[in-house]
């Protein structure tokens, strides 16, 4: 990390040897006119950046867009708006058009700084996207909103940070666009500035996959699941969480995985029962269950898999009780997945065969205790988001969800004590086809015998050591 000294600024070429396979420009102008489509007559649809944010002092966290703008365009910087009409438009030298883009001006002394710009060339040539235009020029622009009936666009988030003044950041763009179309200051009571139909169309569109889009996430996909196999093999008593996250991690940059779509979650024995448990802190995973949710995204799109594995190699007659209730309230919502049910379907479906079960081995009365140890819910969409948008009523063909029902029984529960710190989530992800399903996480196993056969396998990591550290007083 380096302090901001100026000197003179380098001018950098475009970068080299990037990945090949992100979306196509065409998929992007797809999306915008299958949203025009939906947009209602005389509407505008404008779908703002996300904020940047700091992480510490001058440093910003690394940025990451909203998706729906990625969805559209296929932008990744900060400081942009995109507006589409669904009429066509008349600019001010008489040419017409029915989308445009707002990005940041390029800057080669802060694209030295903070990395490289596209600016407006650049995304008429990579994005295909026609009318582009610098923050700077929105704010001349005149665009009479008041022709419009509609004016669709998501929830202004209400901590958005304070403009520096320099340029046109996105709180400028915001303040613009407030400006111009005279968005009163609490929208929410006129239908004309209309957040749930924004909500309502993205979810319609973005829940229903694309083939390109499935080439992603199947990718996403299947990287997690060599992260999950590669750590069953790998693992050992004396590693800590944070070296396992780091090491699903280190499987997924190996394959091209950007980024996780969500903060890893490994959590050894009674940590597996906090469900979004991301500190990872536990020196030593010992020799009890450990619960893994860890999910790789490429190029936006984010798997969503959580695989729990006996550390010893074994499961105890407890775990394996356990496991293998999970498993079959998974088996029990795979036998539904098709187009037509519907999602309440799948979570009841779930929810009966754990709570039958734990009343059956006697660890919980009733369904209202039963619930107590299965807290959540059985399935959500995957893409963008992690929990992404979506109609959440019938499931539809090429729409892709998880199924991940999980069973957490904290020391102290009120059941026998043999069954204290045991804590199971099976997650694996589908895609929903007319009339069964498609199991996209099948690369790593979920039966008992086939988890302890691959924790037995020998893994690339097992020689892999590195020298102690002088410095360290305790510890490592
Ligand atoms: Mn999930």
């Amino acid at each position: 990390m380096l302090c901001l000294i100026l000197f003179s600024t380098l001018s950098l070429i475009a970068q080299e040897d990037l990945p090949t396979d992100y979306l196509s420009k065409e998929f992007h102008a797809g999306r915008r006119t299958a949203l025009r489509a939906k947009m209602p007559d005389k509407s505008v649809a404008i779908i703002m950046a996300f904020p940047t944010r700091t992480f510490s002092n001058d440093v910003e966290y690394l940025y990451h867009q909203n998706p729906d703008l990625y969805y559209f365009t296929g932008y990744k910087e900060p400081h942009s708006m995109l507006l589409v009409f669904k009429e066509k438009q008349t600019g001010p030298d008489g040419s017409t058009y029915d989308e445009l883009l707002v990005v940041q001006k390029r800057n080669p002394q802060a694209e030295q700084w903070t990395g490289r710009r596209l600016g407006v060339e650049g995304v008429q040539k990579n994005l295909g996207i026609a009318t582009v235009i610098n923050g700077e020029e929105f704010k001349k622009l005149s665009i009479d909103f008041t022709t419009f009936d509609k004016i669709i666009f998501d929830r202004i988030p209400s901590d958005v940070p304070v403009s520096t003044g320099k340029g046109a950041d996105f709180a400028s763009l915001v303040q613009q666009f407030k400006e111009k179309a005279a968005i009163p200051v609490d929208y929410s009571k006129d239908t004309r500035y209309d957040n749930k139909l924004y909500r309502e169309i993205t979810a319609s569109l973005r829940e229903i996959k694309t083939p390109e889009e499935m080439d992603l996430l199947r990718k996403a996909v299947e990287i997690s699941c060599m992260g999950q196999n590669e750590v069953m093999k790998a693992v050992t008593p004396a590693m800590s969480e944070l070296e396992i996250q780091g090491l699903h991690e280190f499987v997924h940059k190996k394959y091209g995985s950007e980024e996780v779509g969500y903060g890893s979650i490994v959590g050894a024995g009674e940590n597996g029962c906090v469900l979004h448990y991301m500190e990872n802190t536990k020196t030593k995973v010992g020799t009890s269950m450990l619960l893994m949710d860890v999910g790789a995204a490429y190029h936006g799109y984010s798997s969503d898999v959580t695989r729990t594995i006996p550390v010893d190699g074994k499961f105890s007659a407890e775990e394996r009780a356990i496991y293998q209730l999970v498993y079959d309230a998974q088996e029990a919502v795979f036998k539904k997945a098709k187009e037509g049910t519907s999602f309440k379907e799948i979570e009841a479906t779930a929810r009966e065969v754990v709570t039958n079960g734990l009343v059956k081995l006697g660890i919980a009365k009733n369904i209202s205790e039963a619930n107590k140890f299965y807290p959540h819910g059985c399935s959500h969409h995957i893409g963008l988001d992690v929990h992404d948008r979506g109609t959440y009523n019938e499931l539809k063909q090429n729409m892709v969800i998880t199924v991940e029902p999980g069973i957490y029984i904290p020391q102290g529960s009120n059941c026998d004590k043999k069954w204290w710190g045991i804590a199971v989530r099976i997650e694996d992800d589908i895609l929903i086809r007319e009339k069964d399903y498609e199991l996209l996480s099948i690369f790593a196993p979920r039966k008992i015998e086939d988890i302890e056969k691959m924790i037995a396998d020998k893994s690339a990591l097992d020689d892999f050591v590195l020298p102690k550290l002088k410095s360290a007083k305790k510890g490592f």
